[in-house]
């Protein structure tokens, strides 16, 4: 059997974990290193903080602390809500840390020791205040696509297009919005064109048949758009130092350093291990996972932002090493949408790991349960919390919480708590044994094609079919004939009782915490292996059982309206936070200024417009006439607290047919961060018709 080593993509230490990284990367990454764990396979499961690159430079200027402060802030919070939610790591390294700067700086030197490397000189955005070139993030300007102001050297946030520095038009420091130098500034490249024939036949040939299609999609058409040679260094404070001559003020590019972090989190895990643990066998050493090329299995758990990296560069960094290991599968996942928007760290539309914990208390299951069931394996898939509560309620507290309480419950009730005997078996029992044992073989299938909702799927059709038979057998009605049915329920609550153990071993992966839950109610601290499951002689008869509880609790309305709230009101007050005005239109001349005739009126009726959600029909007092205005406020006023309110008119402005009203002028609105209008009016009293200049 050979070694496997897993690799979880590195988060980034600028931030909390949410809902999106675990559906997308460690709920599926952690559920499989359990299911090889759980069948005695020899597994190495790493992952750390990513600590470099922009998006952590980003936040330190966002947060005003040092970059050094949010990298220890957020690897705590990531290390802590990786704890919490059972993601087993066999270790969560940082790439802060020595033990990595010094093995991706003995990868680049060998890189470029060997000649795999190139240097080109090219010029690049240098900001004179802050004397640093930029980043492509950190340049902002215009967007050639469709002329948003503030888009950045890398993407547009409004149209989304992907732009480089140099197609910005007024390109400027996003820092301090001066105009950019180009200046001249050499670069380490990594040269994909030369390996283009390599990646089509190691990845284009010999995975097509088992790599998933949107990672094949996407690598195919990477390497036919045709691979250029790619920069792996930039002029950054913050980073791994570059190990070569003249590279002063350089820094390695994150994504080459990043995934080198598996490696260094490796020795990490191997630094860190106490030689004298009779359970760690000191025969291995990192070189063991990853150049141990024909017994051990590489695998990468990552999103789909990530394939690229996983699959074509840090595979042919691997490949011009030559000693490593190549990954055998790269498993990625879509994305997780939150109630029909983008999850987004910028927008604050998320639901971050460390508030779930404080909202629900020892329910981190629930969400590993939810997040598996939708997981975005073949497309990009939404998160509710009304589904989260409906799977909650219905799934787990009504199907598999239900079977499991009703079986140790009833022992209680009639064998005192001690697993009674099995007598003969009826036809329901003998039907029963064999629909589980069929459904068994369906779940490591579905895990071993990396099929996680499927796979889950086929462990809930045992707490299903668990159910109809507690049912169908019925032991709380034999009971009223005690003497001539009590082996009969003796057999149905044994078997029973073997079934809530098969739950125990077959739900460890999915839910571990629940698997610990019943394995106390079994009182039964065998670590119980998978070869197990499918048996049903696993817990013996007279076997003391522990106290029954419930293990899930069922989640009310309330719970989810207070969620909704919070994310509304999260979005609110980001938008508010980072609100960042519209640049100032062009000049106009004085002249033209004076052409326009703004009053002070007072609204004296207000009502709905017929057939339309944004408008209110106002009638309006300008102290020369009365006026009808069509105003688009219906959303944010209703027209009862509108009456009486003073506001400023364009009184001159050429009537127009709105909604088949003639609209005779327009009152001026102030449209806030988060899109809220308010009205622009007078601080006192001001007779109607005054002239506003
Ligand atoms: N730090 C996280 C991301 O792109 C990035 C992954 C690195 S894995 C080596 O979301
Ligand atoms: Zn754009």
């Amino acid at each position: 059997m050979k070694k496997t080593l897993i690799t979880a993509a590195l988060p980034y230490a600028n931030g909390g974990i949410h809902i999106g990284h675990l559906a997308g990367v460690y709920i599926p990454a952690d559920i499989y290193a359990r299911y090889l764990r759980l069948k005695g396979e020899n597994v190495l499961f790493v992952c750390g903080s990513d600590e470099h690159g922009v998006p952590v430079t980003i936040r330190a200027e966002k947060e005003k602390i040092t970059v050094q402060q949010v990298v220890d802030k957020y690897h705590h919070i990531i290390d802590q809500s990786f704890k919490d939610f059972g993601i087993s790591f066999d270790v969560y390294s940082r790439t802060s840390k020595p033990i990595h700067y010094e093995t991706s700086q003995d990868f680049f030197k060998k890189l470029e020791k060997n000649g795999k490397l190139s240097i080109e000189n090219s010029k690049q955005y240098f900001d004179t205040i802050k004397n640093q070139f930029l980043a492509d993030k950190y340049v902002a300007g215009t967007c050639p696509n469709c002329s948003n102001p503030n888009a950045y050297g890398d993407q547009c946030e409004k149209c989304g297009s992907t732009i480089s520095p140099d197609e910005l038009i007024n390109p400027r420091s996003a820092f301090n919005d001066s105009p950019l130098e180009l200046k001249e500034t050499k670069h380490w490249y990594l040269p994909l064109d030369k390996y283009e024939n390599w990646l089509k036949k190691w990845i284009l040939e010999g995975h097509k048949d088992d790599w998933k299609n949107n990672v094949l999609g996407q690598c195919k058409s990477w390497i036919e758009q045709g691979l250029r040679p790619r920069a792996i260094t930039r002029d950054l404070e913050w980073g791994v130092p570059v190990p070569a001559e003249d590279a002063d003020g350089k820094v390695l590019y994150v994504w080459f350093d990043a995934p080198i972090g598996y490696i260094s989190a490796t020795k990490d895990y191997f630094l860190q291990k106490d030689k004298n643990d009779t359970t760690f066998n000191n025969n291995l050493t990192w070189e063991s996972y990853w150049k141990d090329k024909e017994n051990t299995r590489l695998l990468h758990f990552i999103g789909k932002d990530n394939i690229v990296f996983h699959c074509i560069i840090f595979p042919v960094m691997l490949e011009m090493y030559e000693d490593y290991i190549l990954p055998e599968n790269v498993p990625a996942n879509e994305f997780l949408n939150l109630e029909g928007d983008k999850i987004s760290t910028s927008r604050n539309w998320a639901v971050w790991l460390d508030e779930y914990v404080k909202d629900f208390p020892d329910q981190q299951d629930t969400l590993r349960y939810v997040l598996t069931a939708n997981m975005p394996e073949q497309k990009d898939n939404d998160f509710t919390w009304k589904e989260f509560q409906t799977r909650n309620n219905s799934e787990l507290l009504g199907t598999l919480g239900n079977f499991v309480n009703r079986a140790l419950v009833l022992t209680e009730k009639y064998f005192e708590n001690i697993v009674p005997e099995k007598y003969n078996l009826s036809e329901l029992d003998t039907q029963m044994i064999s629909d589980i044992q069929k459904v068994i073989p369906k779940i490591s299938e579905s895990l071993d094609k990396f099929r996680f909702r499927e796979a889950l799927d086929f462990y809930m059709e045992i707490a299903r079919i668990s159910n109809k038979y507690l049912q169908d057998s019925a032991p709380w009605t034999l009971a009223k004939n005690w003497e001539e049915n009590k082996e009969k329920i003796a057999t149905t609550l044994y078997l029973s009782l073997q079934i809530v153990a098969n739950l125990k071993i077959l739900g460890e992966p999915f839910l571990p915490s629940t698997s610990q839950k019943i394995s106390q109610m079994l009182n039964d601290n065998g670590f119980t292996n998978w070869s197990k499951a499918g048996n049903f002689d696993i817990i013996p008869q007279n076997h003391t059982l522990g106290k029954a509880f419930l293990i899930f609790q069922k989640i009310e309305d309330k719970a989810v309206e207070t969620q909704l709230e919070k994310l509304i009101q999260a979005k609110k007050d980001n938008e508010l936070a980072n609100f960042k005005p519209d640049t100032i239109k062009e000049n106009i001349g004085f002249e033209d200024f004076m052409k326009i005739d703004l009053r002070i009126a007072t609204i004296t009726h207000a009502e709905k417009a017929q057939k339309s959600k944004k408008l209110l029909k106002l009638t309006l007092d300008t102290g020369v006439d009365t006026r009808t205005v069509m105003s688009g406020i219906a959303e944010y006023y209703s027209p009862e607290e509108i009456i009486g309110k003073q506001v400023t008119l364009v009184a001159n402005l050429a009537p127009k047919n709105i909604n088949n009203v003639e609209s005779q002028g327009m009152i001026l609105m102030a449209k806030d961060a988060n899109g809220k209008l308010y009205f622009v009016s007078p601080t006192d009293v001001v007779r109607n018709g005054a002239e506003v200049r």
